[in-house]
């Protein structure tokens, strides 16, 4: 007897079926969210004070979330750079110095010297000027070792003097200090919030963490697995394409009501030339600073894209005056001259770069040290 296999949907139908199912729950899911976002979101993991590290007296708005297994004690952050430095790529440094070794510069070397350094990501501008001030100072001292004449034109350009500190204020100064975190799609924003979270941590603070990147549900899951594991609340939605500016706010608010030190915001990559996103996240600047005025707004640069990132760098700007630059994935680029470009190019100083996948790869720049680590030193 043939089996009825009429009810069976064809493929179509079993589309709709699907995608019907989908709306239904999505919309189910929604309404939860609506209902729980106005209360302190209960999925953010406890406090830092739960970890078994610390043993603060207990808070008295005591997290209800169970308490984590683990939490992980953040690398302390002054020695990273050291620990890091073997991983930025010595190719430039190494070119420039074959050069200068010969002695005597011809003009044909030094368009070689020239060549490789705007090869690097360099940057026009500041190839001018390192060419400019080490004419100067071989003019000066004719003798002088060629090694330490290229590290002082190259420490003149990077500028050992700047600020590179976080201005996030003091450990312990009773006020609430914000940072957003912009960039375009991919180039480690996600990672470089989790990564600055820890070092937060490490230097005792208590922080809170804004997922407003609300595209994908997937991002927000991203930063939470960050916040997890040191401990740090995560502020977001479930929602897919929720206000971003909202989810912000939302999360500036949580930090002033538990008197977290620092709010560090995520936020989507964006195209810069997409008016709406820019718009966004102009908006986004504007709800937090109503809580807390963001004493850093940090762009991330992918070190591999090279001048490309400074066209991006320039409209960001335009939206919310910049405060650092983070320089990601400084261990896949053979180049590192883009160090030397950004700061001269955007007046604002690279305060932190990332040189790998650990979670605690995020070092504090150093001048010095990676002027030497270029000169393979
Ligand atoms: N090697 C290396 N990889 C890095 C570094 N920083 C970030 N990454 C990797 O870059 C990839 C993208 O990082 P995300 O943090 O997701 O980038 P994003 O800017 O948030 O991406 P969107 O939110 O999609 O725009 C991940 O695979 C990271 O592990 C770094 O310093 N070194
Ligand atoms: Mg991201």
């Amino acid at each position: 007897m043939p089996v009825d296999v009429s009810w069976i949907p064809g493929d179509s139908d079993l589309l709709v079926t699907v995608v019907a199912g989908l709306v239904v729950l999505g919309g189910v899911g929604a309404a939860l969210v609506g209902k729980t976002r106005k209360a302190p979101p209960r999925e953010a993991p406890p406090a830092r004070d739960d970890a078994p590290v610390a043993a603060p007296p207990a808070p008295t708005e005591a997290p209800e979330a169970p308490a984590q297994a683990t939490v992980e004690s953040p690398e302390a952050v002054d020695h990273r750079f050291g620990r890091l430095r073997g991983r930025v790529g010595t190719g430039l440094g190494q070119s420039l110095l074959a050069i200068f070794r010969r002695g005597g510069l011809s003009q044909d070397d030094w368009d070689e010297l020239e060549e490789t350094l705007l090869m690097a990501d360099v940057g026009a501008a500041a190839t001018d000027e390192l060419m400019a001030d080490l004419k100067a100072r071989l003019k000066a001292a004719p003798d002088g070792d060629p090694r330490e004449l290229l590290r002082a034109a190259l420490l003149d350009v990077v500028d050992p003097a700047l600020d590179r500190s976080l201005a996030l204020g003091e450990a312990g100064d009773g006020a609430l200090h914000s940072a957003i975190v912009v960039g375009v799609n991919g180039v480690g924003k996600t990672t470089t919030v989790g990564k600055l979270a820890r070092v937060l941590v490490a230097e005792d603070r208590s922080v809170v963490l804004g997922a407003a990147d609300t595209f994908r549900a997937a991002a927000a899951d991203q930063l939470e697995t960050w916040g997890s594991r040191v401990g740090v609340p995560v502020v977001r939605s479930h929602q897919d394409g929720a206000d971003p500016a909202s989810v912000a706010f939302e999360a500036a608010d949580r930090a002033r009501a538990e008197q977290a030190e620092v709010l560090l915001v995520d936020t989507a990559g964006r195209l810069q030339n997409k008016q709406g996103l820019m718009d966004e996240l102009g908006k986004i600047v504007r709800v937090v600073s109503k809580v807390a005025p963001p004493s850093e707004v940090l762009l991330v640069l992918d070190a591999t894209t090279g001048q490309n990132g400074l066209t991006q760098a320039r409209v960001f700007g335009q939206v919310a005056p910049l405060t650092g630059i983070v320089l990601t994935k400084l261990d896949g680029t053979a180049k590192g001259g883009i160090v030397l470009a950004v700061q001269r190019e955007l007046g604002v100083p690279v305060k932190f770069v990332g040189l790998g996948e650990g979670a605690d790869d995020l070092a504090p720049f150093d001048a010095a040290g990676f002027v030497d680590s270029l000169l393979g030193e």
